[in-house]
């Protein structure tokens, strides 16, 4: 019998994301071998590859089969569980591998253990690499973001395969190589980190629309859909016009009203948000939807809260300001409020990379990230390129908000922001993400901040000591002493 064809890559963990990225790399014409721990996944895999246009694809059922199916220098990219699986995989994997082969992980990694692997490989003389992928299942299969970091002659023995399978934008494919080490996983980690962000802001934007404008869902999906048309323009932004637009097929009203208001989460925004505390990078929009995801949870809680609070004599506040609200402003209001905030959110994340970038000396291209972020990914935005022009414009820019061109459009919508804070304030409904945002833009902004106050009290009670604004040096003073004597 004729030895079968080579492969040109192999792909191991065929959950769906793992099946959907190996048929979008058949479909671009990359004969690829897929193997998965449970069998019956293969099977389904090769189903599918027939059914979805006879894709080359072959399905192989024990490691070595799967690795010798392969072509020299060997290309083979896991998607199993984060962690251990993945160092029971590559085990597995790697006992068949020759010296030059590569071993790509494209889970949400926490980037440390993809620099263990880096070296682990090394000492077999495997390349590795860590790949954010970012689309969610339809993106895996049609046309994803990818984070591709660590070995740079493991990113160019892949190079013709992830720009074809990537999402395509009028500026190119959405993949580029990140740099070394474990960046890729970290840029796709603060990716997630700024998702987190956007859909927090977004359903701040739903809950003062809702319960301060009163719109109905219908009303949110047709001011949701023309939002999409303008500076907004963004896949979550499209999706949520979609949530509002359907119905409850076990009830009265649109489905979105029966879901629990408790969210999920698996890990990368909590990274995000301690690895911001490490590098002393402020990030406080990625933190408050953190909080607001933790808050959501405490469902038992809040409902008591809410009930404690009443008897205590609160009052709801949210229809004397609703009776006030000019509906057609405060729409126009909270779309400039939601922009201004996603701008600060993007300005944490990019300098929380930048910090990172420095320790790690990773040399990252805030300009390219936020190109590769135009497509495929779920923060895909329109807003993403005036991202890459401001970097290109300034490698250097300090941050996003000092931009010539995005420090206008924050002054434009200072006043719509403020105000829809405001009336959220006055109405009782909470608003963490753009009150963090607009508290990051004032304190930023401001030449002079009350930490004069704060290092004084320091030097007081720990003789910490001070510097001054008009001569050189680090002071203490006997402030008791003095103030008593003063007094
Ligand atoms: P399974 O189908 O054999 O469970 C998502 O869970 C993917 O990760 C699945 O393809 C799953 O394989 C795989 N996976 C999880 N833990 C694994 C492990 N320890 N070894 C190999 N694959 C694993």
């Amino acid at each position: 019998m004729e030895a079968a064809a080579l492969s040109r890559i192999g792909l191991a963990g065929l959950a769906v994301m793992g099946q959907n990225l190996a048929l979008n790399v058949a479909e671009k014409g990359f004969p690829i071998s897929v193997y998965n721990r449970t069998t019956s996944k293969v099977d389904e895999t090769l189903d599918r590859a027939q059914t979805e246009g006879q894709l080359p694809l072959t399905g192989h059922y024990n490691p070595r089969d799967f690795i010798l199916s392969i072509q020299k220098p060997r290309s083979v990219i896991i998607l199993v569980k984060a962690g251990a699986p993945v160092d029971q995989t590559i085990a597995a994997l790697s006992a068949h591998m020759e010296p030059g082969d590569t071993i790509i992980d494209g889970g949400n990694e926490w980037y440390e253990n993809t620099e263990r692997r880096i070296i682990e490989a090394e000492n077999k003389g495997l390349l590795y690499l860590g790949m954010g992928v970012s689309g969610g299942e339809e993106g895996a299969r049609n046309g994803p973001s990818l984070m591709p970091g660590g070995s740079f002659q493991a990113y160019n023995n892949i190079k013709d395969i992830v720009e074809k399978v990537a999402a395509q934008v009028e500026d190119g494919p959405c993949v580029t190589y990140i740099g070394e080490g474990g960046s890729g996983n970290f840029v796709k980690m603060v990716h997630n980190g700024i998702e987190y962000g956007d859909m927090q802001l977004i359903s701040e934007a739903y809950d003062v629309l809702k319960n301060v404008g009163g719109l109905s869902n219908v009303e949110l999906g047709e001011i949701f859909d023309e939002w999409n048309k303008g500076e907004l323009e963004s896949f979550l932004v499209e999706i949520t016009a979609d949530i509002f637009k359907v119905k409850d097929e076990h009830g009265e009203g649109e489905l979105v009203d029966k879901i629990l208001d408790k969210t999920g989460m698996k890990g990368t925004g909590k990274w995000t948000v301690q690895q911001a505390a490490e590098l002393s990078v402020a990030a406080p929009t990625i933190a408050a939807s953190l909080d607001c995801r933790y808050l959501s949870g405490l469902k038992d809680e809040r409902e008591n809260a809410e009930k404690v609070l009443a008897e205590a004599g609160m009052k709801d506040q949210v229809m004397s300001v609703r009776s006030g609200v000019d509906k057609k402003r405060l729409i126009d209001d909270v779309r400039q409020a939601l922009y201004a905030s996603k701008i600060c959110s993007y300005a944490q994340g990019m300098n929380l990379l930048r910090a990172k970038s420095v320790e790690k000396n990773w040399n990252l291209n805030f300009g390219e990230l936020a190109r590769i972020w135009k497509g495929g990914c779920i923060i895909r935005a329109v807003f993403l390129d005036r991202i890459k022009k401001a970097y290109q414009r300034n490698p250097n820019l300090a941050s996003l908000v000092v931009d010539p061109e995005f420090a206008k459009e924050m002054v434009q919508r200072q006043g719509a922001w403020r105000r829809v804070v405001g009336l959220a304030v006055s109405a009782g409904i909470s608003t963490p993400g753009m009150c963090a945002s607009l508290a990051y833009f004032d304190t930023y902004r401001r030449g002079r901040l009350p930490a004069n106050l704060v290092q004084a009290q320091r030097d007081l009670f720990g003789a910490h000591t001070y510097e001054r604004v008009d001569r050189e040096g680090a002071f203490h003073t006997e402030w008791t002493k003095l103030a008593r004597k003063s007094g």
